[in-house]
């Protein structure tokens, strides 16, 4: 671990989506389902692997995820306990993930995130609860980043604001719980990975094959949804990460994305608007819904891949 007395650094941002599908379709010995592996989901898994080895070289302490599946309606919280373990069963999916996980906590830097944002005028509360069920949100993705589950995480819950004012008022919150981030990890003298844990465009479907994974049934849901995935796509691509915050409430309301959640708005000001080119491992649909596994290298210590070259 890095000395206290340095200061900290975010050194990798991570688009992160949490299909349980994907979990499923992996067949990990943490998650009860069986798969066929009929390869419904076979490129967004390929992305996953891209993004794992281009992970390979850095060196970081914690995972900070940001998970639209912790839904909370009384501001931010954060896991506050040193280790959960439980089983994870996604409500709408339970034929495809009943994952039993155990995971630590840095509950000393939760608690500088929750402090910080608290001093910044957000309402927030750290979670005591040693039996709380983790949501499958911040499972899925820190299992698909990384999968030896050896580095302690943060999770922050999504307070919804945007559901209850305006897609606006929620990244305006965003904006300063994601400051809150930097600040606090900067003091900690760590080096944290920041994943936000959301799907792109959000239409989907509502019935489901016999086997979930056949890929005869995956497909895109319309094609404006993929268009505007495209183009956000594009802009990180391009370094303009401004624009893409900029453009975020347009981008949800006009594909339902799973960005209302806040993610990725907090992610993008935690890394304070990167004008670095995000890497695009890979890029596919679930069940309908656009879901991208994306990176930013904001410490140099990613290594070339597929995608990167
Ligand atoms: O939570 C999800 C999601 N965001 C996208 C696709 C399928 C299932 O669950
Ligand atoms: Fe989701």
């Amino acid at each position: 671990m890095s000395s206290s007395n340095a200061k900290g650094r975010i050194v990798a941002g991570l688009l992160s989506p949490h299909p349980p599908h994907l979990i499923y379709a992996s067949n990990p010995e943490q998650n009860e389902p069986t798969s066929s592996r009929a390869g419904a989901w076979d490129g967004l898994l390929a992305g996953y692997e891209d993004l794992r080895a281009a992970l390979a070289t850095v060196d970081f302490d914690v995972l900070i995820v940001h998970t639209p599946h912790w839904k909370t309606h009384t501001g931010t919280h954060f896991l506050g306990v040193p280790h959960f373990e439980g089983k994870s069963v996604d409500p709408i999916f339970p034929n495809l993930f009943r994952y039993n996980f155990a995971l630590d906590v840095d509950v000393a830097l939760s608690e500088a995130i929750c402090e910080e944002a608290a001093a910044a005028g957000l309402t927030t509360q750290m979670m005591r609860n040693p039996e709380f069920r983790v949501d499958y949100g911040t499972i899925t993705s820190c299992h698909l980043v990384h999968p030896a589950w050896n580095k302690p995480i943060v999770a922050i819950s999504s307070a919804r604001t945007a559901f209850d004012y305006s897609n606006e008022a929620g990244d305006q919150e965003m904006l300063a719980l994601g400051q809150a981030t930097r600040r606090a990890v900067e003091a900690s003298g760590k080096r944290a990975l920041c994943i936000a844990s959301n799907s792109l465009s959000h239409r989907h479907f509502t019935t489901e094959p016999e086997d979930p994974e056949d890929p005869e049934f995956e497909h895109r849901y319309n094609e404006n949804q993929t268009a505007w995935d495209r183009h956000i796509l594009g802009l990180m691509k391009a370094g303009e990460s401004r624009r893409v915050f900029d453009e975020m409430p347009d981008f949800t309301e006009q594909c339902n994305a799973e960005t209302k959640d806040g993610c990725l708005s907090w992610l993008l000001a935690a890394m304070d608007f990167p004008s670095v080119p995000a890497t695009v491992h890979g890029y596919g649909t679930v069940i309908g819904t656009g879901n991208a596994v994306v990176s930013w290298d904001l410490a140099g210590g990613m290594c070339a891949t597929e995608a990167s070259r």
